[in-house]
């Protein structure tokens, strides 16, 4: 009896320990919700189908807005890569977090959300593309690609070490989720991750099962592919990122034997590859190549340019689709462990890019298609499913959001606002005007250096550094930015409210022309040190 009455209170005793490892179902939901943020690079809203311009397909990234929000309006502070990554971990400005341009040095000893997070009992990995010089620092894991990386067999910084993984690089920076998600990190404490993807950067190679998606479809252009500028500014004029014009035949087009003579780049790349990889990567571009080089004789100019277009738009969004196929393994994953319900995923771009709007690709503008990025966010527990937002929320709002749901007060350096209430339905309330900059010129792709505020309706932009001009649209008229406004009578009154809601929003956030000299200085001397290091 004695006996039996010492089995039952052991059975008692290992039986809560048992149940105390791991947290009841209603224990976890009521713990801290967890995060996956996930960010491509270059990825147009016009390229996810939830956003409805029909060019392709993205069926588990448009889980996130059928089961949580879409945001129509979303946009960067400052866009270009390295600089929107600086935005997103300090929720600061680029001329107050310091990192305005993809030359500057990033400081990671400044506050950052994953930090704060980590402080309050979350456990942090980043994995992918970071794009900031130096040691990551708010993360118990990193797996990151040193710079721009490598679609095929890239290298990566393990907790700062160098490997080189073999295989297509957003396969790995999935698998590496996963593996993190399922193995490594402490089922007790809530976690954010940061999944980076490269793809669909530039110069968009797919992986080696999509090579001949979209080989049987044409795609149109946009309808101001052959846009002459002649309604814009001097520095649409003046760019450097025309799809027919300043793309290359090799790296851009992928001709292996190019008809201008620029192949050396892409040979360098291809030699990159193991066997099966280019033996794979040959037997699709080879005869679609051949075809090509048959026809061009006989095409005419405009015929030429649409099929650069293809060539363009097709390889693009052969990445995306593995982009997306990586967002349906997460989502089944966090489905399957119960996470489901708890997890906040997050999915945006650090900014949007051109698909042939204005016969462009690439970003920098403060013109809406890089202006604005894709942002889609689930979290069942309070966000109504198929919630639209069409308020004008920026990544500078990303870490005090983040840090908001995770219930730690954001520092008073961060300039950014939480959305949280307003994604969910809670107030209405919200702010009428962003601010934007842009530094890297003279540079790749030659777009001048800017500033400006956007409303619902309207932008003002100053051009300046080596001109000094103003462009003004109005979006509701205008809404693929044709014309400018700037000094049309009709608009006099539009355009002063603008100018002084400009100035508000420098003093607000703390930007001057003086900062913008500092910021010019800086990197015209970088620019003369590697002149410099160059001829020696
Ligand atoms: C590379 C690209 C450019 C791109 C910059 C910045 N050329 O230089 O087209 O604008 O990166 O992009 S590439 O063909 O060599 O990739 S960013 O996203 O990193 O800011
Ligand atoms: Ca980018």
């Amino acid at each position: 009896m004695i006996r039996e009455f010492q089995l039952f209170i052991a059975f008692l005793v290992l039986g809560t320990a048992v149940l105390s490892c791991a947290p009841s179902k209603s224990e976890e939901s009521s713990q801290p919700p967890n995060i996956i943020y996930i960010m491509s690079d270059d990825h147009a809203y016009q390229a996810i189908s939830a956003y409805g311009y029909g060019l392709n397909e993205t069926p588990n990234i448009d889980r996130l807005a059928k089961e949580g929000a879409i945001f129509t309006r979303a946009c960067v502070t400052n866009s270009i890569c390295a600089p929107s990554r600086a935005v997103l971990l300090t929720g600061k400005h680029s001329f107050i977090n310091g990192k305005v341009d993809n030359v500057q040095p990033f400081n990671w000893d400044q506050p950052n959300f994953p930090k704060l997070l980590q402080a309050n009992g979350y456990q942090t990995a980043m994995i992918g593309k970071i794009h900031l010089d130096g040691i990551p620092q708010g993360f118990d894991f990193s797996m990151v690609l040193p710079g721009q990386g490598n679609y095929y067999n890239p290298d990566f910084l393990i907790d700062g070490e160098r490997v080189r993984k073999e295989g297509y690089c957003t396969d790995i920076i999935t698998e590496t989720t996963l593996d993190w998600l399922k193995n490594k990190r402490d089922p007790n404490k809530p976690f954010c991750v940061l999944y980076h993807q490269k793809a669909p950067h530039r110069n968009w190679k797919s992986a080696p099962e999509y090579l001949n998606l979209y080989d049987d479809v044409t795609f149109d252009p946009p309808s101001n592919y052959f846009d002459d500028y002649s309604g814009m500014g001097t520095a649409a004029k003046e760019q450097e990122m025309q799809i027919d014009g300043h793309a290359g035949w090799g790296h851009d087009f992928k001709m292996i034997v190019d008809p201008n003579g620029d192949s050396t780049r892409f040979h360098r790349e291809l030699a990159r590859f193991n066997e099966k990889q280019l033996e794979d990567w040959l037997a699709a571009y080879t005869p679609k190549n051949e075809a090509f080089k048959a026809e061009y004789p006989n095409m005419t100019k405009k015929e030429i340019a649409l099929w650069k277009y293809n060539r363009y738009i097709k390889d693009y969004l052969r990445t995306i689709k593995s982009v997306d196929d990586g967002v349906g393994e997460v989502l089944d994953y966090l489905e399957e462990s119960g996470l489901a319900e708890n997890t906040i995923v997050i999915y945006t771009s650090d900014q949007g890019f051109y698909l042939g709007e204005h016969g462009w690709f690439d970003k920098r503008f403060m013109y809406e298609e890089s202006f604005r990025t894709p942002l889609l966010v689930r979290y069942p527990k309070e966000i109504e499913a198929g919630t639209k937002i069409e308020k004008l929320v920026q990544n500078l709002d990303f870490a005090p959001t983040i840090l908001d749901y995770a219930g730690v007060e954001a520092p008073d350096e961060m300039q950014g606002e939480s959305f949280r209430k307003l994604v969910s339905g809670q107030t209405g309330e919200w702010r009428d005007a962003v601010y934007y900059t842009y530094y890297e010129y003279p540079s790749v792709h030659m777009v001048k250096r800017h500033y400006g505020v956007a409303t619902d309706r309207y932008k003002l932009m100053h051009f300046y550094y080596d001109i000094d001009e103003w462009e003004m649209y109005d979006l509701k008229t205008d809404p693929n930015e044709m014309h400018n406004i700037y000094n049309n009578p009709e608009y006099a009154e539009v355009q002063q409210d603008l100018h002084k809601r400009l100035e508000e929003l420098r003093v607000y956030y703390g930007d001057s022309d003086e900062l913008n000299q500092e910021y010019l200085k800086a990197y015209l001397d970088h620019q003369e040190q590697r002149r410099n290091r160059n001829n020696n």
